[in-house]
């Protein structure tokens, strides 16, 4: 075969969509059909309460729905769940994670054994509690914090379309599916989530509602009377409602949402715990075991004779062979990519990997040389948007954005064309007033892969963006929020802006790298650590205010790269005191160093731009940074959590013990006592020299 002809044939097998054509309604089709939905089922009961803990109800009543998509719609090979161009099918209601382990098991993915489905919940297993990216094969994102998944969709939804104005339909061209329970739908996030896709008409992105009425405390009805439906229609989706255990009504329902020219809900009217006889429809079947009793009834209800896991030939087959649709339109991708003109295709695999290609060096290198020739004296926002000017034409993966706050945050450069639903190819995103949506979309995005999301807010709203930050931190996931405005230092917005916990907060994420460059030196060098840290999230904490250039003369190296360094060594013989600080205080801490000298004491200066980075070095390096002063002090106009493990616990502080005020920058910091003269002295006490 010619490999046109190769194309043509795999592309003619992916057009046979299944053993099920879409109006299957006769009675043997629907007999299959449910042989295959109790499959889930059983497997869900059996683990469950094997592991004597667990969530029955959605993936029993899913089932249906799961077993149209993925038997008839989704687009996937579990031969290579990494597929670039594989439908995205993301389990918002991450408690059902058997659902997912139960398909991903009987459609034939490597590594998802029966006996990985007995060992569901237990340590070191493929069936976490709930499903964890990168953990598990198949699992798109991690989910369980409700809301979350169907705002990584959105972001992924936004991917697709991006990705495709640039390599074509033929390489990219797949759809985001959601299941999102009544508590995605509740958690506001999802309205974020919703209105967002809506406006931007992400046609490819199918939310499925598993519509049950029954949450943990009960029905639904205690708590909720949105007819989501309309609330869907109302941000520019497409919404309809459904029988959710008739499989021909979803099919249907997929069928039209794929032609659909909006975003599309399809509210799947369910019974939670489907087959269970005293427990489904109730809350009981929720979180915990049905207990042997109910699952012995449930068995002869759902007409399920086999015994606990085991799954009869006759029913695992066609599961199987559903799993084995999707092959031959991944070899046909493949050819297509390779086909592809092999600059872009070059592209294409890099940007897939993830590498970040040679030109970054040479843009951070050429923001250095220009800040050696003429140094800057400006706010370290400012310095990032001149880094950025240098990044984005550099990295065409970076796609940016801000929420509502553009201008503050100067998280768009002058090439950026915005990204909207009458053209995607653009690269800023306007997310609106939806930080939390915003920071979510962001890690759906990094998922999808292919992108490096940055974005920019306040940091005192870093609040607002946490739980998704986490997850992104928890998933290893490269997205970049920059976040000005970080202390008292933006002035006379007052306290409800001033982050004052925020840094400590932030730097109690693991696997998260909080930055606060001091200088716009440091800035280009921290946008550069966080570009290259490819296995987490990076926060840069950006002032508002002017900072004067510290870092002076060309530096071929990454300083910032060992989290602390030296920037001013103490004159004339061993230091007495040591002053670390960071971003804004730094310049504090170097005029306090002058301060001391004419008082006769010896001081040296240590910026800190990265906690994370810093305690990570090795003992000796960190050792050597910290050195051996009879007196630490540390300036941050932030609370004094974390400092401890660099100054040690009887170091100095000089920051904030509670909230700001409302006035001109220069006067808060007089006010508060974050000045040269309070450090100098608060190192002359201790030195008893005062
Ligand atoms: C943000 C968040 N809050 C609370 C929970 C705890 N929780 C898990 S499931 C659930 C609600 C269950 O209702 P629903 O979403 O309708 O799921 P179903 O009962 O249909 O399984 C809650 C409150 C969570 N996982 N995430």
């Amino acid at each position: 075969m010619t490999k046109p002809d190769r194309i043509i044939a795999a592309s003619a097998a992916l057009a046979q969509p299944s053993r099920f054509p879409a109006t299957a309604t006769s009675p043997a089709a629907r007999a299959e059909h449910d042989r295959m939905a109790n499959a889930i089922r059983a497997l869900t009961m059996d683990a469950v309460e094997q592991a004597k803990a667990g969530h029955p109800g959605l993936p029993m009543g899913a089932a249906d729905i799961a077993t149209v998509l993925f038997t008839r719609f989704l687009k996937f090979d579990p031969t290579d769940p990494a597929w670039p161009d594989r439908d995205r099918f993301v389990l918002s209601a991450g408690h059902g994670s058997m659902l997912l382990y139960a398909l991903l098991h009987l459609l034939g993915y490597e590594g998802m054994t029966i006996d990985e489905i007995k060992r569901f919940r237990q340590i070191g297993s493929l069936t976490p509690g709930h499903p964890e990216y990168h953990h598990t094969p198949g699992v798109e994102t991690t989910t369980g914090p409700l809301g979350q998944g169907l705002a990584n969709a959105v972001g992924m939804a936004i991917a697709e379309r991006h990705l495709a104005t640039l390599f074509g339909s033929d390489i990219v061209d797949h759809t985001t599916y959601v299941l999102a329970s009544d508590g995605d739908l509740m958690e506001g996030i999802s309205q974020e989530a919703i209105a967002l896709a809506g406006h931007l008409k992400l046609k490819k992105l199918i939310v499925l509602f598993d519509d049950n009425g029954i949450s943990i405390d009960g029905p639904l009805a205690l708590a909720d009377s949105v007819d989501q439906v309309r609330r869907f229609e109302s941000a520019g989706w497409a919404a309809t409602r459904i029988d959710g255990h008739d499989p021909a009504a979803i099919a249907a329902a997929l069928e039209a949402a794929k032609k659909s020219d909006r975003p599309s809900l399809i509210a799947c009217r369910t019974t939670i715990g489907f087959g269970a006889p005293t427990k489904g429809g109730t809350e009981k079947s929720h979180g915990s075991p049905l207990g042997a009793e109910e699952i012995a009834a449930t068995r002869a209800k759902l007409g399920w004779t086999s015994p606990a896991f085991e799954i009869p030939a006759a029913i695992l087959e066609p599961w199987r062979a559903a799993g084995r649709r999707g092959t031959p339109a991944r070899q046909a991708w493949e050819m297509r990519l390779a086909a592809l003109d092999p600059k872009m295709r070059a592209e294409f695999e890099r940007r897939a990997r993830g590498d970040l290609g040679q030109s970054l060096a040479a843009a951070v290198a050429a923001v250095k040389q220009k800040l050696a020739e003429a140094p800057k004296e400006i706010a370290t926002r400012s310095a990032s948007e001149f880094a950025l000017e240098a990044l984005v034409p550099a990295l065409p993966e970076m796609i940016g954005g801000s929420a509502d706050l553009t201008s503050s945050n100067n998280t768009r450069t002058k090439s950026m064309k915005v990204l909207s639903a009458a053209d995607y190819s653009g690269r800023f995103i306007h997310y609106g007033v939806r930080e939390h949506g915003m920071a979510a979309a962001m890690n759906g995005m990094a998922l999808h892969g292919g992108i490096i999301p940055y974005s920019g807010t306040f940091l005192v709203f870093s609040d607002y963006c946490r739980p998704a930050i986490r997850l992104a931190a928890l998933m290893g996931q490269r997205v970049i929020h920059a976040m000005t405005h970080d202390s008292i230092g933006l002035g006379e917005d007052g306290p409800t802006h001033q982050p004052v916990e925020h840094l400590a907060a932030l730097r109690a994420i693991p696997n998260l790298k909080v930055f606060r460059p001091c200088d716009a030196v440091e800035t280009i060098e921290c946008w550069q650590l966080a570009l290259e840290s490819n296995n987490g999230p990076s926060v840069l904490a950006l002032t508002r205010q002017n900072v004067p250039q510290l870092r002076l003369g060309f530096d071929a190296d990454n300083r910032s790269a060992s989290g602390a360094y030296e920037l001013i060594a103490a004159e004339g013989g061993a230091a007495a005191v040591s002053l670390f600080a960071t971003g804004s205080e730094v310049a504090i801490a170097v005029a306090a160093q002058k301060l001391l000298a004419a008082r006769g004491v010896r001081a040296r200066v240590v910026s800190v731009p990265c906690f994370e980075l810093f305690l990570a070095a090795a003992d000796a390096e960190r050792a050597a940074i910290t050195g051996n002063a009879a007196v630490n002090v540390a300036v941050e106009a932030g609370i004094r959590q974390g400092w401890d493990a660099i100054i040690g616990s009887d170091g100095t502080f000089v920051g904030m013990t509670g909230f700001g005020a409302s006035g001109p920058y220069k006067e808060l910091y007089q006010h508060f006592g974050i000045t040269p003269q309070a450090v100098a002295e608060a190192a002359l006490v201790r030195l008893g020299k005062s």
